[in-house]
C-alpha cells in the first residue's frame, strides 16, 4: 500500500495545481475543488478532529474570527488572514464565522460572494457556531480578532490561557491586547483592506476577489469621496489583479494612484461597476426577511458595567442595522413582538434598532428616483424585574439617561420622530422605548455604539 498522504500535501500540491491553472478561470464561476475550498475544507476537519478529541489537542490551533454581525468584511477578513496564518505563517489556523449556520442565509450578499469564492452551494466549508456549540469551555486558547478588536466573553468562560495574538480592525480602538503582532487598528472603508495588504504577492484568485467584494461593499466600489479612504484604493488596485476579474480590467497602469485624475480607475471600469452593482441589490433585497430575521441580520451585543448604581450592575444591550425604514416593516407591532422575542433569547435590557436607507421619490411624472440617505433609531429598554429590585435602577431611569445622552450629542443629532409611533400595550408594562430620526445620516453603529458605552458607563 502506498503510504498515506497528509492532507497539508495534497492542500499545497493542489495550491500548484490551481495556480497554474488560473489564467483560465472565469469570474462568477469557481470550481467547488479550487484551493481556497480545500484549504477551508482541510482547516475546519483538522480542527474540529483535535476539539473532539479533547485534552488540549486544540492547543496548537489559532482560530481567527471577525465579528458576530457576520458582514462580508468580517467573513472575507476572517478567511483571508486564516489563509495567511496557515499558508505564509505556518501556523494552523481555522476561520469561525461568529453566526449560526441557518442565519448565513440572511445575508443574500455574502452568498453571492462565497459563490464567486469557489465555494459550494451549502458553504459546508466553513466553520460556524453552529459547528462548535458543543466544545464547552472553548477547545482554542489563541485568538487573532478581525474587524473587531475587543473578544467576546463567549471564549474566555472557563479559558484562563486565552490569548490574542493579533488585531487587525478599522473600527474605533478598544487599547486592548497591546501585545498582538501584528496589531493593525487604523480606520478606513473595509478591515478587508488592512488584510489584502496583508497578503503575500501570490493567492489563490477566489481569496482576491472574496477580498474585493468585501472592500466593494464598504466602500460603494470605491465611490471618490465615499466611504472608502486610499488605505481601501491600494488595497483594492493591488488585489483586483490577482482576482478571478483579473482580465475584465482596464491595464495596470490605468489603476495605479499616481495621478489624481486616474486613481478612480477601478471606480470607473466596468467589471468593478457591475460587482458593485450586484453585491448592493443583493444587500438591499431583504423583502422576504420577517421583522425578526430583520433584527438578527446584522447584529452586534455589548455589555455596559453601570458604575453609577451603587450595586455596580451590567446590563447587557443590542445593536440591530437594518436597510429599511421603520414604517416599511416595523409597524402593527411587528417590532415590538420581534424585539421582546429577540431580546428575551438574548438576555437583553436594551435593544436599539438603526435603520438606513433611501426613500423612493417618484417626481411630478411619475418617474422614481432615489431619494436622501436617511437614519432612524428605536430603542427599547426591557422591564427586567430583576433589574428593577436594584435601587436607583429601572426603565425609566435608563431611558432618561439615554435619551439625554442622545440628544446633547451633537455628532448624531438625533431628533424626536413624531410620525412613527409603537402600538399602545405591545410592549410589556414599564417597558420603555426612545424613536428618533438621525439628522446626521452619516452616524453608523460604529459611532452609536461608542457613544452609547460611553452615555450608560459614564459617571
Ligand atoms: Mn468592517
Amino acid at each position: 500500500m502506498p503510504p498515506k498522504k497528509s492532507p497539508f500535501r495534497r492542500l499545497s500540491v493542489a495550491l500548484k495545481f490551481a495556480e497554474a491553472n488560473m489564467p483560465a478561470q472565469v469570474p462568477h464561476v469557481a470550481s467547488p475543488s479550487n484551493t481556497l475550498s480545500l484549504f477551508l475544507t482541510t482547516s475546519k476537519a483538522a480542527f474540529l478532529k483535535d476539539a473532539k478529541e479533547g485534552g488540549n489537542k486544540a492547543a496548537g490551533w489559532t482560530v481567527v474570527m471577525g465579528n458576530e454581525a457576520g458582514d462580508l468584511d468580517s467573513i472575507a477578513s476572517a478567511i483571508a488572514y486564516a489563509w495567511i496564518q496557515s499558508e505564509v505563517h505556518k501556523i494552523p489556523a481555522v476561520p469561525l464565522i461568529q453566526v449560526e449556520r441557518p442565519d448565513l442565509a440572511l445575508r443574500a450578499e455574502n452568498l453571492h460572494a462565497l459563490k464567486i469564492a469557489g465555494l459550494s452551494e451549502s458553504n459546508e466549508e466553513l466553520l460556524t457556531l453552529t459547528e462548535i456549540s458543543e466544545f464547552k469551555p472553548f477547545p482554542a486558547h489563541k485568538f487573532n480578532l478581525v474587524d473587531h478588536n475587543r473578544l467576546a466573553d463567549a471564549y474566555t468562560v472557563d479559558n484562563p490561557s486565552v490569548e490574542v495574538t493579533a488585531v487587525i480592525d478599522h473600527h474605533e480602538d478598544e487599547g486592548l491586547y497591546l501585545n498582538a503582532n501584528p496589531r493593525i487598528v487604523i480606520p478606513c472603508g473595509s478591515c478587508a483592506s488592512h488584510v489584502a495588504a496583508l497578503c503575500p504577492p501570490e493567492l489563490p484568485a477566489e481569496l482576491a476577489s472574496l477580498l474585493l467584494a468585501a472592500i466593494i461593499i464598504d466602500t460603494d466600489g470605491f465611490k471618490p469621496d465615499g466611504k472608502g479612504t486610499q488605505i481601501d484604493r491600494d488595497a483594492g488596485n493591488n488585489i483586483a489583479v490577482k482576482s478571478t476579474y483579473a482580465k475584465f480590467l482596464p491595464p495596470l497602469s490605468a489603476l495605479a494612484p499616481i495621478d489624481f485624475h486616474i486613481r478612480d480607475g477601478l471606480y470607473n471600469s466596468q467589471i468593478i461597476m457591475e460587482l458593485t452593482q450586484t453585491l448592493a441589490e443583493k444587500k438591499m433585497d431583504v423583502s422576504h426577511l420577517t421583522a425578526f430575521d430583520l433584527l438578527r441580520r446584522d447584529y452586534k451585543e455589548y455589555v455596559h458595567p453601570l458604575s453609577w448604581v451603587s450595586d455596580k450592575p451590567s446590563i447587557k444591550l443590542g445593536l440591530s442595522t437594518v436597510p429599511v425604514s421603520l414604517k416599511d416593516w416595523a409597524t402593527d407591532g411587528r417590532l415590538e413582538d420581534a424585539a421582546i422575542k429577540w431580546a428575551t433569547q438574548r438576555g437583553l435590557t436594551i435593544l436599539g434598532v438603526l435603520t438606513s436607507f433611501r426613500e423612493d421619490k417618484s417626481n411630478i411624472l411619475g418617474k422614481s428616483s432615489k431619494g436622501k440617505h436617511k437614519r432612524e433609531m428605536a430603542w427599547i429598554i426591557i422591564d427586567d424585574p430583576q433589574l428593577s429590585e436594584i435601587e436607583g435602577l429601572n426603565p425609566d431611569v435608563l431611558k432618561d439617561r439615554l435619551a439625554a445622552g442622545l440628544e446633547a450629542d451633537d455628532v448624531v443629532q438625533v431628533e424626536k420622530f413624531k410620525k412613527f409611533t409603537l402600538e399602545d400595550g405591545k410592549l410589556p408594562p414599564h417597558s420603555r422605548e426612545l424613536l428618533y430620526k438621525q439628522g446626521n445620516a452619516h452616524a453608523t453603529r460604529k459611532a452609536i455604539a461608542p457613544l452609547v458605552k460611553k452615555i450608560l458607563e459614564g459617571e
